[in-house]
């Protein structure tokens, strides 16, 4: 398995010790096959060099980019001699085969460390040596290739023995494929960073403009209002820029996080665990605080696409009542809960956590957590936990744009859930467990959007319609959704029922009570209904459309 080299070809750009092995060659009588600025040292130190154009007869070109990169070279390291075949062909061809070849790589590592541009970095990635170490390296059975000048003493020593030995050959392989390898990573590593830098200033500047044209908006939007005089202890914007998000809606749309001046709600919220807040998981964490933080007692909302698919507050024997409510929420309907955003107007405690942690969740906001609480759920890296900044409060003003223009309206703070100010419009009196029912679920159901219907039991809802462009639609929605908890609920309905096809949906589901506004041309005809199944119904006398 001994070698005897006759032939070598030194490519090299650290001529570290490159005049004392070419020494050595030429006492030898080998010959020495090189390029450009590696066969100018070995000639000038006297020895007989020829040039790889004479090899190739092709002349080094395109700036030394392609030198060896040419069949006459490579088959001649690749013919596996110990095949008749290839020498047949080598001849043939007139090609000479190389027994030793002697390749260290263009310095990328260097050039990108003394900081050069980065076309300089770029010429600096060495194709036509990686290619002449794998050809070698894979064909060591008759070729000994050679990248660490560390190496060239073992090789002059079996040069001057007669010839590298199989196991010099596969040594030296082995380090040959690390060499080109660990060159490779190195230049992926530059370009990951180099590629990713370039993105972020692109997308600094892309930020910037996206900020400007808000802030244009914004500061005429506060021009046209005097928002503060108008909406005492309301969102003012903040003179200095929002913060970017990654995105808005859809990915193709950009968008921003504008802090209120003085504001403790959503936007305020601390990330404590989880990936960046998304724009619609803002959206969906507000809809979620909006509504569970319009009880006192300890309640959950569970939202998707700002709408709820679950309110509970939680059960009177509970003793732990925030868990209870949750798993009452949850109860409402555990396919929409799927991937929802959670909000408790409690701290959430361990019982808490170990059911959202069986649910995958976006999003769970509350007031704090307990340490056992946020230990569990932050195992966990889908989620995100926010606390909520202390004295939350909802914005007492609400902004939205239209082509054009904005639209302002003060917050829908008109709390009128004591159902000792409502009128009963049909059937008797509510008992006060009924009432209790009632109420819940009027306030429930001020955070659905219209046209809302929502069905609730023993302060959970069982069943919610919500956004349908007709009443119908979202109270058979409601019952499918409470299906054999329609019977024995009670309804709420945010704005009246214009005709007593829908509170007819309600009946005939079985529900003992309803509270609706009242105040339709045909609210006879609803009473009409209600009285005739003999349920009671009270009116309100205000709505409450959400849109
Ligand atoms: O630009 S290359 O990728 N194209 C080639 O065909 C080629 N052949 C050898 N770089 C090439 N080399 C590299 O040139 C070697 O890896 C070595 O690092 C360097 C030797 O430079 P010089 O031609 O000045 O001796």
């Amino acid at each position: 398995d001994q070698v005897a080299v006759k032939r070598a070809l030194i490519s090299v750009s650290d001529k570290t010790g490159l005049i004392e092995l070419a020494d050595v060659l030429a006492a030898a009588g080998v010959e020495i096959v090189s390029t450009g600025s590696t066969a100018a040292t070995i000639r000038a130190a006297g020895h007989a060099v020829t040039d790889v154009s004479a090899v190739t007869g092709f002349p080094e070109s395109l700036d030394g980019r392609v030198k060896t990169l040419h069949p006459s070279v490579h088959a001649g390291i690749l013919a596996d001699l110990r095949l008749e075949a290839h020498e047949n062909q080598l001849r043939d061809l007139s090609i000479a085969a190389f027994e030793l070849v002697v390749v260290n790589l263009y310095p990328f590592v260097e050039t990108v460390e003394s900081g050069a541009a980065p076309a300089d970095v770029i010429e600096q990635i060495d194709i036509g040596g990686p290619a002449l170490v794998r050809a070698s390296a894979k064909n060591h059975a008759n070729v000994a290739i050679v990248v660490d000048p560390e190496n060239y003493n073992e090789v002059i020593a079996a040069v001057q023995a007669g010839g590298t030995t199989l196991r010099l050959r596969q040594k030296l392989a082995s380090l040959a494929f690390e060499h080109t390898a660990s060159y490779d990573l190195s230049v992926s590593a530059w370009f990951t960073e180099n590629v990713y830098d370039q993105w972020a200033d692109d997308n600094d500047e892309l930020a910037g403009e996206i900020l400007e044209q808000f802030d244009t908006l914004l500061a005429s939007a506060s021009t046209a209002f005097d928002t503060e005089a108008a909406f005492p202890d309301t969102l003012v914007i903040e003179t200095e820029r929002g913060s970017v998000l990654r995105y808005g809606e859809n990915s193709h749309q950009s968008a921003a996080l504008y802090l209120g001046e003085g504001g403790a709600g959503i936007a305020q919220a601390t990330v404590l665990h989880g990936k960046e807040m998304s724009y619609n998981n803002y959206v969906d964490a507000d809809a979620a605080v909006r509504a569970a933080f319009d009880f006192d007692e300890p309640a959950v909302a569970i939202i998707k696409h700002a709408n709820p698919c679950g309110i509970a507050v939680a059960s009177s024997k509970a003793t732990d009542a925030i868990a209870s409510a949750h798993r009452r929420a949850h109860d409402c309907d555990p396919v929409s809960a799927f991937g929802g955003v959670i909000a408790a107007n409690r701290i959430v405690t361990l019982g808490m956590a170990e059911t959202v942690s069986q649910i995958f969740t976006e999003v769970l906001v509350a007031p704090g957590f307990e340490p056992a609480a946020f230990e569990l759920l932050s195992a966990k890296k889908n989620i995100r936990l926010l606390e909520l900044p202390d004295g939350y409060r909802r914005s007492s003003m609400e902004l939205r744009q239209i082509s054009g223009g904005l639209l302002v309206q003060e917050a829908d703070a008109f709390d009128d859930f004591d159902s000792s100010t409502w009128t009963l419009a049909a059937g008797e009196e509510a008992d006060a467990a009924t009432r209790a029912d009632l109420e819940f679920a009027w306030k429930a159901c001020r955070s659905v959007k219209s046209n809302a219907i929502l069905l609730a039991r023993g302060g959970a809802s069982v069943g919610v319609g919500m956004g349908q462009v007709n009443r119908v639609d979202s109270c058979q929605l409601a019952v499918t959704r409470a299906g054999d908890r329609a019977a024995g609920s009670v309804a709420a309905s945010d704005a009246f029922f214009p005709f007593a096809d829908g509170l007819q949906v309600l009946l005939d589901a079985g529900i003992t009570a309803v509270v609706q506004p009242g105040g339709s041309v045909r609210d006879d005809e609803v009473i009409a209904a209600a009285t005739a199944a003999g349920v009671t119904m009270y009116f309100t006398g205000e709505r409450h459309f959400f849109h």
